[in-house]
């Protein structure tokens, strides 16, 4: 089953009040995992794939990286009885969400966050109409993802959230379908120095606001287990914090419905890639050390699909 529009698979979830897991992939490996976990959950899905997994997947060509992702996806989604969506994640550039739209992704996300409010509401409404023109639909974002390296004051930090007035007049103006507003997450294995907060009040504010499926990047939970494991065969991972479940669970109570997940399944990637390679010294089938990484990163979408609620909603 392949759905024709992310916007189904989220308008439902925002009105079942469930968060979809939204996972990125490069390659087949990442995707095999996260298509399993799909099906034996009976959960809907989202696989993304920025504007680098374009370039990867293409082996330096963006364009032809597209083709490759939606090709792939599209025949792993073929047999299965769950919907499944692919989704340009931050795309910052005309040229990589024109190749996604062209290629058949079902959605796309333009990234002007980093640019003034003006700018960043025309570049949107820009993609909007042409995406909308395709069939398919648009996340945008408002805010910046801080991250703790970014010593930053308390005004300083407010300063870089989302601002639910903003929110409101940007979702009328642009017509986007999905919003990202930034309420304290960041990218990455190191997103808070001391507890996990999220500013929920925000967080209501902006969905009071625009009532639309809204998305939370930087969601990873940084799996204690897995960041040990990796530790424990040579990584240096230390001071891992991410989004723990009952947070994430409060933010969907909030009007989540995206939730963006790349770091988890890298950890347990890498941690079971690093203990296959140990174990297997004599080993050079390169399948007989991805298999096992790949069962890994079914077990944490897998676990994600039930924290979120999505799972049995297929
Ligand atoms: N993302 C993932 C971004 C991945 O350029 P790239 O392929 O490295 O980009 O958009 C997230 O929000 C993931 O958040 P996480 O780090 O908490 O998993
Ligand atoms: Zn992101």
């Amino acid at each position: 089953m392949y759905v024709k529009s992310t916007k189904e698979i989220l308008d439902k979830a925002n009105a079942g009040y469930y968060g979809v897991g939204a996972f990125n992939i490069n390659d087949i490996e990442f995707l095999a995992g996260i298509m399993s976990a799909a099906v034996e959950k009976r959960s809907p899905v989202i696989i993304q794939a920025s504007e680098g997994a374009m370039a990867y997947a293409g082996n330096g060509d963006f364009r032809k990286g597209a083709y490759v992702l939606t090709d792939i996806v599209r025949r792993y989604a073929d047999d299965v009885p769950v919907p499944v969506a692919l989704h340009l994640d931050h795309g910052h550039d005309m040229d990589h969400v024109m190749a996604a739209i062209k290629a058949g992704f079902t959605s796309v996300m333009i990234d002007a966050s980093a640019r003034p409010f003006e700018e960043n509401l025309a570049i949107t409404s820009e993609v909007v109409k042409i995406a909308h023109a395709a069939g398919i639909s648009v996340e945008a974002e408002l805010g910046r993802l801080v991250g703790v390296e970014d010593n930053v004051s308390v005004a300083e930090r407010d300063a870089t959230l989302v601002d639910p007035n903003e929110a409101k007049i940007f979702v009328e103006k642009t017509g986007v379908d999905f919003l990202a507003p930034a309420i304290g997450t960041s990218h990455g294995a190191f997103k808070f120095k001391g507890e996990a907060k999220l500013d929920f009040e925000r967080l209501q504010r902006v969905k009071a606001m625009t009532k639309i499926p809204l998305v939370l990047h930087g969601a990873s939970s940084v799996l204690e287990e897995d960041v040990q494991k990796a530790n424990a065969y040579g990584a240096k991972i230390e001071g891992a914090k991410g989004v723990p479940f009952d947070v994430l669970k409060e933010s969907i109570k909030y009007g989540i419905n995206k939730i963006n997940t790349d770091t988890d399944l890298r950890i347990a990637f890498i941690a079971e890639l690093r203990k296959a390679l140990h174990d297997k010294p004599s080993e050079i089938d390169p399948r007989n050390f991805f298999k096992p990484a790949i069962e890994a990163v079914k077990k944490v979408v897998a676990q994600r699909m039930d924290v979120l609620g999505s799972s049995g909603k297929a």
